[in-house]
């Protein structure tokens, strides 16, 4: 997934670029660039970008794992020089724009052209800002602590726990109000980010970053943000039904002075920090008389499982679809458990740091049912890696990032009750009466984050355009929150606050509408790999573990990475070429019936 960066080669390429283009310090008009002159550079700049992905890539995986002034600043530094190269070769590859060249080739000078989440301007001194500020903000992220009233200093990952468990209305709020400490500072930064990050993106040929960001998915930037409203149409009326239901029964629990029966839901009621899914609170609206009578995390306490039994049985589920077992340095050099000594990054992340067998998942695992499915969805970008490996270094990647972040989530929609008894960590599967209570956990965790997932790049999106000024970075944010999912701020926020900040991706700087498609795309592939496996029963039971034809047609589509335009991978993977939420929708409508049911006679909306 990383391209990074090492020194030797960069002198190399960049004269090579500089001397196509006619540029130094010669005056003669530079030569017409022709289709073999476009063909060596890109492999020039492909050897390059290999070679130097790896440096960089480590410095970067120390940094993660052992947060200090000295591993920012490594961290920092080979971040700059591999962002220095690729700004500079994409801004060669502009050359060949009115050439005509082969299909891959123009693909491959396009890829180039988009490689960088986070392009710096040309400038030398710019590129060493951004990179220093973006080495900052994802320390202020990673070494956030919050200390409570009663004296207790919490990491992320225990506030989650208590964000997950608490019914506690007091305790809630203070924990929401205490994590968002963290972000205040980050906002200078994230403003000069965002003015650096433009200024490359417009050198680049790009509006603003934002632009950029969206033409990076075979179609044109403004189609494709029609095509994401067009998916959001289609799941709406299944959110708007969930939501009800949810607002409700957190109204008896609460009471109404808590949740207002009209107005969006507090957002700290709904079971997760950023109340982005809601799986957490099943015990409070799932259904009565349909509970599937077990509990995933109780089970795995139960057999014993410890965070590297986890992963193993993670692994297991690749390994049925025929995919090769990890390799024996993934288990030696991987992060499964928060170090209790240093600051980490505990946001789980996936890495690839040779770019062939170097694999690697940085996790702070907590033993439960939730962090098993994030497990299976890190899993899941190490084995699409590792499928892609053999691609031309600029065609490795995902058809598109959406598919990266579906993979592992595809795999573990077959994690169903029949998966868990073969498995041995149940011992009985839940009668089909117990369908509604597993189809609300999964709604919960699912339909409740398709909005979030669109929200977090409409913020960022129009503040890389200026439509939301800095002024009005934290108001901007908050009216999206109520406008996609409904939910509201507990207390009063001001410009004062940055409360995106306060959610790992923002100060990491990761695209979050690859999370929005992998939704819709997890369910369309599950629905698919089923018919492939010949499971002809309702798709929330199906399980294609063990399939060795799922496995195959699955295979085949990664391994083609980012060679292609998406939309003929997933022609390969499902025969359809168009990204489609009926999947989603035929999943739950037991679901929505029920709902609908429930909802008689309440008031919707907000
Ligand atoms: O960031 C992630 C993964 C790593 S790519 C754990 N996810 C998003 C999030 O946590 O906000 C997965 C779902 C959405
Ligand atoms: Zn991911």
């Amino acid at each position: 997934m990383r391209l990074f960066t090492r020194a030797t080669p960069i002198a190399l390429a960049i004269t090579a670029a500089l001397s196509l283009a006619g540029c130094g310090n010669d005056q003669t008009k530079a030569p017409q660039a022709t289709p073999e002159d476009a063909a060596q550079f890109v492999q020039q700049a492909e050897a390059t970008l290999a070679e130097l992905s790896v440096e960089a890539s480590r410095a970067e995986w120390i940094y993660q794992t052992y947060i200090t002034e000295d591993t920012a600043s490594l961290a920092a530094d080979s971040g700059e020089k591999y962002t220095a190269i690729t700004v500079e070769l994409a801004h060669q590859a502009a050359q060949f724009d009115e050439l005509t060249l082969d299909p891959q080739l123009r693909r491959k000078l396009d890829k180039l052209k988009l490689a960088l989440t986070l392009p710096a301007p040309l400038d030398a001194d710019q590129n060493a800002e951004l990179a220093k500020i973006s080495a900052d903000l994802g320390g202020m992220y990673g070494k956030g602590k919050y200390t409570t009233n009663a004296g207790k200093m919490l990491t992320l990952p225990a506030m989650g726990q208590i964000m997950a468990s608490s019914r506690d209305a007091d305790e809630l709020l203070e924990l929401w109000q205490g994590w968002r400490e963290v972000s205040p500072p980050m906002r200078p930064l994230y403003q000069r980010q965002v003015e650096l990050a433009n200024a490359g993106a417009q050198g680049l040929g790009f509006d603003d970053l934002g632009q950029m960001w969206r033409s990076n998915y075979d179609m044109g930037p403004d189609a494709f943000s029609t095509e994401l409203d067009r998916l959001w149409g289609q799941v709406k009326p299944l959110y708007d039904s969930l939501h009800c239901h949810v607002r409700a029964k957190l109204g008896e629990h609460y009471g109404e002075e808590v949740v207002a029966p009209d107005q969006p839901i507090p957002a700290h009621l709904l079971g997760n920090m950023w109340a982005q899914s809601w799986g957490n609170i099943y015990d409070l609206v799932g259904p009565q008389n349909a509970d599937p009578g077990f509990d995933l995390t109780e089970q795995l306490a139960v057999h014993n499982y410890d965070e590297k039994d986890m992963v193993k049985a993670a692994e297991g589920f690749f390994t049925s679809l025929g995919f090769e077992p990890l390799p024996e340095t993934f288990w030696r050099r991987s992060q499964f458990v928060q170090p209790r000594d240093r600051d980490v990054v505990c946001h789980a992340s996936a890495w690839d740091l040779d770019n062939k067998d170097d694999i690697r998942i940085k996790m702070c695992i907590q033993r439960t049912g939730e962090e098993f499915a994030v497990i299976h969805h890190e899993l899941g970008h190490n084995i699409y890696q590792r499928a892609y490996k053999d691609q031309p270094t600029l065609f490795q990647g995902s058809a598109n990032d959406g598919f990266h972040e579906a993979l592992g989530d595809t795999v573990a929609l077959s994690v169903t009750p029949k998966y868990l008894k073969q498995m041995g960590l149940i011992d009985q599967v839940p009668d089909e009466s117990a369908d509604l209570g597993l189809l609300m956990k999964m709604a919960l965790d699912k339909v409740a984050f398709i909005p979030f997932g669109l929200l977090v790049d409409q913020w960022r999106w129009q503040v890389f355009s200026g439509q939301i000024t800095p002024e009005q970075y934290n108001q901007a944010w908050w009216q999206l929150r109520e406008k996609y999912q409904g939910v509201k701020a507990p207390v009063a926020r001001t410009e004062a606050d940055f409360d995106p900040g306060a959610k790992y991706h923002v100060p990491g700087n990761t695209p979050y509408t690859r999370y929005f498609l992998a939704h819709i795309l997890q369910f369309q592939l599950h629905r698919s790999l089923c018919e492939t496996a010949g499971d002809e029963g309702s798709i929330h039971r199906c399980s294609i573990y063990g399939s060795d034809d799922a496995g195959k047609v699955l295979a085949k589509g990664l391994e083609m990475g980012a060679s292609q335009p998406w939309q003929d991978t997933l022609e390969v993977m499902t025969g359809s070429r168009d990204m489609d939420a009926t999947a989603i929708i035929d999943y739950f409508a037991p679901l929505q019936q029920w709902l609908d049911e429930q909802n008689q006679g309440r008031q919707c909306g907000w």
